[in-house]
């Protein structure tokens, strides 16, 4: 037989276990890596070459079984049941085999050819917990792979196991259920037998059993009216013999299949005595203290940012000063060298004000993302949550969020309905950024104090909340309850999280540094043509008479929506200086920072939106979000010159 030399692999696994990180290690790419389930929402692909073979490897969403219908969830379930895949690399959280076994038994049943990356190897040695090997390749029939992915050990053995696999082609053998409900599968795998669907008849069948919704629909398009009924009376059958929805019947036969294999291949020897990570889970999750240790933590974390920020941007400040002077003598102030300058200019300011806040921002996030205390908030704050009418998991977008707005709304997808989805997609907007981050600390913490800087946060909080509470009212609905697993803590992995930071870091830099350069030589180009002072004008009546700024802000909020920094980074320009109190009172400042928190969501987030929730919707929000914020800026401008 010639050997196929093109595979097709697909990571599969409920959400947490590791996917990302393998995925990465196989492809190179930079798949987002976190402690806490829900990381990836869509497929993403890959290439690899080994021994000889090409292989394309998919990062699926991670999931909580495929029995439900988040779409990310479905993303799965229909990629490994239609498009078949070579092989499927089921990845599995060691730590908590037992759970992890009732999404393998569900994988199984689609009937690919699997192996098992049994992940986090290193946590077991510390937890105490033994599994053998053997045993358990014995019971599923499927090679188990021991990998401690973030080391990288075990990666090139998963790719060993799923060659031999796919050369093999073993048949399939089903892990079986109870007498009872083996028969009745067995029945509808007969009545099923002619019809024309491409997900296995077995699977089929169980899912009749289940009563999942998207497999009756399909199975009563493809075939008479008879299958339904049949699977409607054995349904019956099952739940006057267990005296339960036959669907739970399913699920708890799962259970104890999954509870059995634990049973017979794991060991623990840990003893008795209550870890370091337990104390400190039940300290952050105490239902009063755990909100003290959260805003000591978020404390630390914004002081952090503003302390080591200022330095850096002083440092950086005294080392690129002067340079105009320099630049002048050497190549004289014609209108090309005023414009090439313009372009240095702005690369500098750039330098100078946003990276000293973005790169202590981002590290201390992905510090807190992978130790795993953002999940920590998801589950303090899902009271609050529920308040605005979502479920709790809306503050992991609402988390991204303070990164970039972008990934945020696309992450919506974790939610489970239509309404949740879009009620959080709106409050994400009002997420502060990491640009926004750089405004607020180099504008406002700079010149009036952290104190002012954390006050406006508050603020913009205080905004989001109450915009929820009218949201949710507006679109009524109940929000679903908080099922999300909390994950363990893990020290961090200080190779992840400088790498996370910098993949971040240079994304910026590649997207910003254009856009910055290029709006940089507009500006200058404008005033060069004496266009500026006109179109700075005839925003005067909002900038000027309504939110007492002066009339040049206007040119930066227009280019401010291409990326919120350019906002600051465009002042600098503009004034040759910094040092921004020379030209800005403190309201004005106040103003300026609020109004560049609220005005627009920047063009990537309103692309986000819409590819999310359709252009209208986009656009909908856009234009809420400029009328809401020149009307809100403008009123607390003037509460402040009466106390100022
Ligand atoms: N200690 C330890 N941690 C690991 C190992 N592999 C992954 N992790 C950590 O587990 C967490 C989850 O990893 P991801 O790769 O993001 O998980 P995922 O399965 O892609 O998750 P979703 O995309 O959310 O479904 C991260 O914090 C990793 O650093 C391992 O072998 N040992
Ligand atoms: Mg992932």
């Amino acid at each position: 037989m010639i050997e196929k030399k093109k595979l097709n692999i697909a990571l599969a696994g409920q959400a947490n276990v590791g996917k990302s990180v393998i995925f990465n290690h196989l492809t190179g790419l930079h798949q987002h890596i976190g402690n806490w389930p829900g990381k990836t929402i869509e497929k993403v692909e890959g290439t690899l070459f080994y021994k000889g073979y090409m292989i394309d490897v998919l990062d699926l969403p991670g999931i909580c079984s495929l029995s439900t219908y988040s779409i990310e969830e479905l993303i799965s379930r229909d990629f490994i049941a239609i498009q078949r895949p070579d092989a499927v690399v089921n990845v599995v959280d060691g730590t908590v085999l037992e759970r992890n076994l009732i999404f393998t038994l569900q994988l199984l049943e689609l009937e690919r050819p699997t192996v098992m990356a049994l992940n986090m190897i290193n946590l077991l040695k510390k937890k105490r917990i033994e599994i053998n090997f053997q045993r358990l390749e014995k019971i599923l029939q499927i090679p188990v792979v021991p990998v401690e992915a973030i080391y990288g050990k075990g990666i090139a053995e998963i790719l060993e196991a799923v060659i031999g696999l796919v050369k093999i082609e073993k048949p399939f053998k089903p892990l079986k259920f109870g007498e009872e409900v083996e028969a009745r599968i067995e029945k509808l795998i007969q009545a099923l037998k002619d019809v024309d669907v491409p997900y296995p008849k077995r699977w089929l069948a169980i899912k009749l059993l289940e009563k999942d919704k998207e497999v009756e629909k399909l199975v009563k398009e493809k075939s008479p009216q008879k299958i339904l009924e049949e699977a409607k009376k054995l349904q019956k059958e099952l739940e006057e013999i267990h005296k339960h929805d036959s669907s739970f019947v399913i699920a708890a036969e799962r259970c104890f299949l999954a509870s059995n294999i634990a049973k017979e291949v794991i060991k623990i020897t840990a003893p008795k005595k209550i870890s370091f990570t337990a104390r400190l889970d039940s300290l952050t999750s105490h239902k009063i203290l755990g909100y003290f240790v959260m805003i000591l933590i978020l404390g630390i974390m914004f002081l952090t940012i503003f302390k080591f920020g200022n330095w850096l941007s002083s440092v950086l400040e005294n080392i690129l000063i002067g340079w105009q002077g320099s630049w002048e003598r050497v190549f004289g102030s014609s209108i090309l060298s005023s414009l090439i300058w313009a372009a240095i200019e702005s690369l500098v300011a750039l330098i100078e004000i946003a990276l000293p806040y973005i790169v202590p921002f981002y590290f201390i996030l992905f510090l807190l993302e992978d130790w795993g205390y953002l999940a920590r908030i998801a589950f303090l704050v899902d009271n609050l949550m529920h308040k605005l009418g979502v479920h709790g998991k809306a503050c992991i977008p609402m988390i991204l969020g303070f990164g970039c707005n972008v990934p945020a709304c696309l992450s919506c997808r974790i939610m489970e309905t239509q309404r949740e989805r879009f009620i959080t997609g709106f409050l994400v907007t009002f997420i502060p950024c990491s640009a926004i981050t750089v405004i607020i600390m180099g504008l406002v913490g700079k010149f009036l104090g952290i104190g002012w800087a954390l006050s406006l946060y508050l603020f913009v909080f205080l905004i989001i909340f109450i915009l929820g509470i009218i949201a949710s009212k507006i679109l009524p609905g109940e929000p679903t309850e908080l099922i999300m697993s909390v994950p363990d803590y893990k020290f961090p992995h200080l190779k992840t999280v400088i790498s996370q930071t910098w993949f971040r870091l240079e994304e910026f830099l590649f997207i910003a540094a254009p856009l910055v350069i290029i709006s940089g030589v507009i500006i200058k180009g404008l005033y060069l043509a004496g266009w500026l002072e006109p179109i700075a004008n005839s925003l005067s009546p909002i900038t000027v008479q309504w939110l007492g700024l002066p009339a040049i802000t206007g040119i930066l909020l227009i280019f401010g929506i291409l990326r919120k920094e350019l906002v600051l980074v465009m002042l600098s320009v503009l004034l040759g200086t910094s040092n921004f109190a020379q030209v800005l009172n403190p309201v004005q400042i106040l103003t300026l920072a609020l109004v560049s928190m609220l005005y627009i969501p920047c063009i990537a987030t309103i692309a986000a939106l819409g590819k999310e929730f359709g252009w209208e919707r986009a656009l909908g929000i856009t234009a809420f979000k400029i009328m809401f914020a020149i009307l809100i800026a403008g009123f607390i401008s003037k509460i402040l010159l009466i106390f100022w």
